[in-house]
C-alpha cells in the first residue's frame, strides 16, 4: 500500500499522542514537522526520528512534499494555518477548538471548500470505544426511540499541570472540554435546535468557568443535559470518562464509571465492559483518549484515500462549535439561544 505523506505543525503536549498514533496508522506517515519553539521541535523530531524540521509553517508549505497537514497547535493559530493549507491546496486536519469564533470557523470551512480540499476537525471524543458502543446500542433499536439523555463529565483531575494555558483564558471548560461533550450529544441524539446554559467558576486560581450545565433541545424532539465540571471531588476520580444516560420508548441505557454499559431493552438487561484498549504507547487514565486519537487519524487516512467525507468534517464541526458559542451567550444573557439562527 502507498503511504500518504503528512506534515505535523505544533509539537506540544498533545502532539506526542498524535505522533504515536501516526506511527500505528495504516497507510500514512509523517515526513515533516514544524514548531516555532526549537526545543519542542528537537524533542519530537528526535523521539519520532523525523529529519525534516521547520520553525516556520510558511517555509514548510513552500517546500511541500506531503499530501496533508495535521495542525496540532492551540487555537490562536488555527485560522491562519488552515487558510495557508487551503492556499497550497493541502488537505488539513485541525485540532479543536476549531477556531476562536464561529465567524472564523465559517471562514475556514469556506476557504477549504473554495480550494476543493478536505478539512477535518480533530474532534476525537466521539471515536472513543465506549461512545461508539453507546451509538451502536442505540442504533440496534434496543431501547427504541430516545426521548431523554444526559452526557456528563465531572472530575477534579489537575488538567493545568499538562496544559497550563487552560488556567489563563477567559473561557475554560465549555471551550476546552464541553466542546467534546456537546459533540458527543450531537453524535448520539442528533443536531440541536436550541440551548440554555449556566456556568460557574469554583477554582479561584483560574480565570475561566470550570462548571457548566447545558440544556439541549434536539431536532428529533429529545431533550438532553450536558453537564461538565473540573471542580468535582469524587470518591473515585473518573477522568477522562464521559458518562451517559439515555431513556428511550422501549428501554434505557447507562454508561457508568469503569466503562460499564448497561442496556435494559426489548431483549432484557445486558451488561458489558466497553473499556478502551491500552495501546503500547498509552498510559492510564489517558488511554481512552489516546485510543480515540488513533481511531480518528485512521479514519482520516481511509477517507482521504477513498475521497470520502470525514465524520467530523469542518462543516460538521460548525454545528458543534455553534453550541459552544451559544452556551457562552446563554450563560451571559440568561436566555435560550436559537442554534439555527447562529448557523445561517
Ligand atoms: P501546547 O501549547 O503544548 O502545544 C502547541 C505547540 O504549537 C507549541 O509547541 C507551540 O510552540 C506550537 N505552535 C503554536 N503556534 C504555532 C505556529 N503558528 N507555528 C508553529 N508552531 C506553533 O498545546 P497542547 O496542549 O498540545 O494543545 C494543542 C491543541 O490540542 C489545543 O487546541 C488543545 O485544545 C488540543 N487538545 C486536544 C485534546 C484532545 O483530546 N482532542 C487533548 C489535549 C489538547
Ligand atoms: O481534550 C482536551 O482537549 C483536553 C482535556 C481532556 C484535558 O480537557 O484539554
Amino acid at each position: 500500500m502507498t503511504e500518504i505523506k503528512g506534515a505535523l505543525i505544533g509539537c506540544g503536549f498533545f502532539a506526542i499522542n498524535q505522533m504515536h498514533a501516526w506511527q500505528d496508522v495504516e497507510g500514512a506517515d509523517i515526513v515533516a514537522i514544524c514548531d516555532r519553539d526549537p526545543e519542542r521541535l528537537k524533542i519530537v523530531g528526535d523521539q519520532f526520528g523525523i529529519q525534516r524540521r521547520y520553525s516556520d509553517a510558511a517555509a514548510l508549505f513552500a517546500d511541500g512534499g506531503f499530501d496533508f497537514v495535521d495542525i496540532a497547535t492551540t487555537v490562536q493559530s488555527h485560522r491562519a494555518l488552515v487558510e495557508m493549507a487551503a492556499s497550497h491546496k493541502i488537505p488539513a486536519i485541525c485540532q479543536k477548538p476549531f477556531a476562536k469564533t464561529l465567524g472564523d470557523a465559517k471562514a475556514m470551512v469556506e476557504a477549504c471548500a473554495q480550494a476543493g480540499i478536505p478539512l477535518m476537525v480533530h474532534e476525537n471524543f466521539r471515536w472513543q470505544t465506549p461512545i461508539q458502543a453507546v451509538k451502536n446500542a442505540l442504533q440496534s433499536g434496543a431501547i427504541g426511540e430516545p426521548f431523554w439523555g444526559r452526557f456528563s463529565f465531572r472530575s477534579g483531575y489537575d488538567v493545568f499541570s499538562g496544559q497550563p494555558y487552560l488556567a489563563e483564558g477567559e473561557r475554560f471548560i465549555i471551550e476546552d472540554l464541553g466542546i467534546h461533550t456537546l459533540d458527543i450529544a450531537r453524535f448520539i441524539l442528533g443536531d440541536v435546535t436550541s440551548l440554555t446554559a449556566r456556568t460557574k467558576r469554583v477554582n479561584p486560581k483560574i480565570k475561566g468557568e470550570d462548571v457548566a450545565t447545558i440544556l439541549l433541545d434536539h431536532e428529533n424532539g429529545a431533550t438532553s443535559v450536558v453537564d461538565v465540571s473540573y471542580a468535582s471531588k469524587l470518591a473515585k476520580e473518573p477522568f477522562p470518562e464521559t458518562l451517559i444516560e439515555l431513556d428511550g420508548t422501549s428501554g434505557s441505557l447507562r454508561l457508568s464509571q469503569g466503562y460499564r454499559l448497561e442496556v435494559a431493552g426489548i431483549d432484557g438487561v445486558t451488561v458489558s465492559d466497553v473499556s478502551p484498549r491500552l495501546l503500547p504507547w498509552a498510559s492510564r487514565p489517558w488511554h481512552n483518549i489516546q485510543e480515540s486519537v488513533l481511531a480518528i487519524q485512521q479514519h482520516w487516512t481511509d477517507q482521504l484515500a477513498d475521497h470520502g467525507e470525514t465524520s467530523t468534517s469542518g462543516a460538521d464541526n460548525l454545528k458543534t462549535f455553534a453550541l459552544v458559542e451559544a452556551a457562552y451567550e446563554s450563560a451571559a444573557s440568561g436566555q435560550a439561544i436559537d442554534i439555527g439562527a447562529m448557523l445561517r
